[in-house]
């Protein structure tokens, strides 16, 4: 259940400054040696891991990333300034290759780790270094030193941080269509998804990795129908969404009994799976009327003793609040690792 989220960047460290050549000028002193100073170091580029990111979305579209270029150096020994390093962030998991010479640079297993990839170009020298005994005037310096610059595979695998469950033909697969840019196959018969499907939903500056399952049924932990195969990958995810479609149920005794069903097998699999964060959703509304849908939300709602959203993958009814809330959740769960 597991996929690959590549992008490919450029990265180039900083030049180093030039070295200056200049001569000290001063009243009473008619012949001030050299006081030109060095140039300031190039940047670095360090990638670093963050635990708070899950995708590599955040790299689309810029292509270029830089670190600042050492000033050149001055008159009076002064230095020149170096260059500003460039961070970039990388979710934890990121393995970063050279692409130009296919090396592995670096897997970024843990949060915080920290790697050099392009070093800064050194700062060149001042005039002010060549004075010797036989020329106390030197007219030479040296230029900085030249930047890195090479392109960089940046490889995530990426794991679900929202499994999508429910019953055969809930809307799960119509749900991440919507959310996403996966694009699973979508029918009007059960067991339509026959192995997990993976999208990023992408929220602003955020972004999260929903994952949907086939269906589950009664007796899915016992080995029935396709469910069980998949259960052991909801385990490490932070939290559940679970779609319950009433719009071909007769009442809400009906419709709650279809998800507890569901509740049950989760239980029976593992009792972690079953005290994962759950969001509970009606999907399908627009086929209901106003009507049966609050009849439903409140059974459900009494008998769960929370809040539970009513949803529409067609209409886009509460799509967004559910986006919202699912990101909410993930970050909570992050916070608690
Ligand atoms: N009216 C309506 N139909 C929907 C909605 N969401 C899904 N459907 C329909 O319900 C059927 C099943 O949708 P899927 O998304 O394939 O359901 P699934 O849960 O992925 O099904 P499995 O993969 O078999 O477990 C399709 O005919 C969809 O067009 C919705 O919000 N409103
Ligand atoms: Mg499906």
């Amino acid at each position: 259940m597991r996929f690959i989220d590549e992008v490919k960047i450029t990265i180039q460290s900083g030049k180093g400054g030039d070295g200056c050549v200049s001569f000290r000028r001063e009243k009473f002193i008619p012949f001030g040696g050299p006081d030109g100073g060095d140039g300031g170091d190039g940047g670095n580029v360090y990638f670093v891991a963050d635990k708070s990111l899950n995708t590599l979305v955040h790299f689309r579209g810029k292509k270029l990333y830089k670190a600042n270029d050492g000033g050149q150096g001055a008159g009076r020994q002064k230095h020149g300034k170096s260059g500003e390093d460039a961070l970039i962030a990388v979710p934890v998991g990121t393995i970063l290759k050279n692409l130009e010479t296919g090396e592995l640079i670096a897997d970024l297993v843990e949060d915080k780790e920290k790697v050099l990839v392009a070093e800064g170009g050194r700062g060149g020298l001042g005039n002010v270094n060549f004075k010797t005994s036989t020329n106390q005037a030197p007219r030479k310096s040296t230029p900085g030193k030249e930047c890195q610059v090479f392109e960089i595979g940046l490889e995530l695998k990426l794991l679900a941080d929202i499994a999508l469950i429910g019953q055969p033909n809930a809307g799960k697969s119509t749900l991440i269509s919507r959310i996403s840019a996966a694009r699973p196959k979508v029918a009007d018969y059960p067991f339509t998804t026959l192995e997990p499907n993976l999208g990023v939903v992408t929220l602003g500056e955020d972004s999260f990795v929903v994952a949907d399952i086939p269906g589950l049924i009664e007796d899915a932990s016992q080995g029935k129908g396709l469910g069980i195969k998949f259960l052991k990958h909801i385990e490490r995810t932070s939290a559940l969404v679970h779609l319950v479609d009433c719009s071909w149920c007769l009442n809400e005794f009906e419709a709650f009994e279809s998800y507890v069903t569901i509740k049950q097998e989760l239980f029976n699999f593992s009792e972690n799976i079953s005290k994962k964060n759950e969001i509970v959703c009606l999907t399908k509304t627009d086929a209901m009327t106003e009507e049966e849908i609050l009849k439903f939300q409140n059974f459900f709602e009494k008998e769960l003793d929370k809040k539970i959203l009513t949803i529409s993958s067609v209409s886009g009814k509460n799509i967004d609040k559910l986006k919202a809330l699912m990101l909410k959740t993930v970050k909570e769960e992050k916070t608690h690792e």
